[in-house]
């Protein structure tokens, strides 16, 4: 079950706008990250009263919270969908009761637009599609450009915006290289000891066939670091495959300044004073745009690659030092 922390029950709070807010879990770094940009964003010396959920990766809690939230009469519903599908029930009971809904993060798929107010988040594919960039540039400089590579794809939560789109980043670049051979793609929830198992898994059925690991996002990668070290590979430029991963967490650039995550594209957690700037503006009285992407780098171990291109637009790599890190 779902854990309720109903942070405020007192009844003087008449001026503060009440936010319910369903969280997908707390499986990662990143996820870490966003919870902590949300509640300090909503807190009472800011206005607001904070009712946060955590769904425990279930979207069954997150419509159990959801249907509490339009109970206790909140003025706003955020959500961070843990997939995309079968929102569409929930989100019309929420428009029924007049209670706008603002998504956060990953995106929903939904048959009615109006069933939410406004979204914002990253824009998953073209993350997938940046990482693939990189490694072509990456392979290209290396010299090796017109080699065999065999890629291993550590997947997020299926059915996530998250998932969704950098898994089709990776497999658009797959099907435009003819040199490039997707050996695998496997789901590790997001997590570090899900990354690791899948890994394991992995090493057993292809052993040094693989070149790259493609995890998802920055936990898996350290699960998979440490199954790939268990199994006696090194990883690295210099070793016996490389592994590449999503979200730049400070745990995760740390990896990637000593080299054992070669890429590192961003994915920005801090929406609390985003989704604040949406509410503010609803409150108002004024329209909000419907959906807003956040602007997102990529980082690199070494300044092999300092630029990219996607779709006819160039992005900057940054090569990681400790200063990157530490001014993040
Ligand atoms: O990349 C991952 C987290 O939806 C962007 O969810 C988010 C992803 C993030 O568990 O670390």
């Amino acid at each position: 079950t779902s854990s309720t922390e109903d942070t405020k029950t007192d009844t003087g709070s008449g001026d503060l706008i009440t936010v319910g807010f369903s969280q997908v879990g707390a499986e990662s770094d990143w996820r870490t990250a966003n919870t902590e940009s949300m509640k300090s964003t909503f807190s009472e010396e800011n206005g607001y009263e904070l009712i946060f959920d955590d769904a425990q990766q279930k979207q069954e809690n997150q419509i159990a919270a959801i249907r509490n939230f339009i109970q206790q009469e909140v003025d706003y519903i955020v959500l961070a969908p843990v997939t995309e599908t079968g929102w569409d029930t929930v989100l019309q009971e929420a428009k029924d009761a007049g209670v706008p809904v603002i998504i956060v993060d990953r995106m929903v798929n939904v048959s009615d637009d109006s069933l939410y107010t406004a979204w914002v988040g990253s824009n998953f594919e073209l993350e997938g599609k940046k990482a693939a960039a990189w490694l072509y540039a990456y392979l290209q400089a290396a010299g090796k450009g017109e080699e065999p590579v065999n890629i291993v794809d550590i997947q997020g939560t299926i059915g996530a915006s998250a998932q969704i789109g950098r898994t089709a980043g990776l497999e658009a670049a797959v099907s435009e290289h003819s040199n490039w051979t997707l050996l695998a793609k496997v789901s590790g929830e997001f997590t570090q000891a899900k990354g690791q198992e899948v890994m394991e898994s992995l090493l057993k059925q292809y052993g040094d066939q693989i070149d790259v690991v493609y995890c998802e996002n920055d936990n898996e990668a350290f699960g998979a670091i440490d199954a790939i070290e268990a199994a006696g590979y090194k990883v690295g430029a210099d070793g016996d495959m490389i592994v590449m991963s999503f979200d730049s967490t400070n745990a995760g650039l740390t990896e990637t300044l000593n080299g054992k995550i070669i890429c590192n594209t961003e994915c920005n957690p801090l929406h609390g004073p985003r989704v604040q700037e949406i509410i503010q503006t609803l409150e108002k009285g004024e329209t909000v745009n419907k959906q807003e992407y956040v602007d997102e780098g990529i980082f690199s171990f070494d300044g092999a690659v300092s630029v990219i291109s996607v779709d006819g637009a160039e992005y900057p790599v940054t090569k990681v030092t400790k200063e990157v890190i530490e001014s993040r």
